[in-house]
């Protein structure tokens, strides 16, 4: 199974305009280090990156989109709304989906609450067993 970890950045905002104010997230890097090693993992990081989703020759089994900062999150609602688009479930977490679930909802398939690290291999299971039931 492939899992797509994603920290969507509105670039609009002084904390992406003023590099200092550039720091890392440290969500997907947590959820990176949690992840089991059959599953393969790729990371984008739009404050030190542009990637173009539409093209993504990655192709993952499920997208899962940081929604941290009020401030990002609708630019991670425009990154999920890609997915779900062709069909990729899409799982986002953060502060930001952790207060507003029923906004994050309306662009995930699923949403979670608080700290991922208890139930982020459980996340990864529902997915594999979803995608195999595809196969
Ligand atoms: C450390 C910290 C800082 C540091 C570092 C900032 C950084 N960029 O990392 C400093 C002191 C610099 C800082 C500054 C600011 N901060 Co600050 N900060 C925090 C703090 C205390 C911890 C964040 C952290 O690193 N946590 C550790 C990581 C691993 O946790 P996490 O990202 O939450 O991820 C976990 C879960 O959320 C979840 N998860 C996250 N993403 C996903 C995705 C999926 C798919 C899933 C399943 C789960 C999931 O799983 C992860 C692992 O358990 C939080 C409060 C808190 N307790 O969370 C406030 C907090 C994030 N900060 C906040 C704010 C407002 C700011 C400032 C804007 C303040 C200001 N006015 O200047 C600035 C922004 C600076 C910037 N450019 O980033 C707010 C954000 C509120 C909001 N709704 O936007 C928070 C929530 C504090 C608060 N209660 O007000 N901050």
């Amino acid at each position: 199974m492939k899992v797509l970890l994603i920290n969507p950045v509105e670039r609009s905002t002084v904390f992406f305009k003023l590099l200092p104010m550039r720091m890392p997230y440290l969500g997907i890097f947590q959820l990176a280090r949690l992840t089991p090693d059959d599953i393969e993992v790729k990371l984008v990081d739009e404050l030190v990156e542009n990637f173009d989703y539409e093209n993504d020759p990655f192709e993952p089994d499920l997208a899962a989109i940081s929604a941290s900062f009020s401030a990002n999150a609708l630019r991670a609602y425009e990154v999920a709304d890609i997915y779900k688009k062709r069909g990729i479930p899409v799982v986002m977490g953060g502060v930001h989906a952790t207060f507003m679930p029923e906004e994050a909802k309306q662009h995930a398939d699923s949403v979670c609450l608080g700290e991922a690290d208890e139930i982020w291999e459980a996340i990864l299971e529902d997915a594999k067993r979803q995608a195999s039931a595809f196969l």
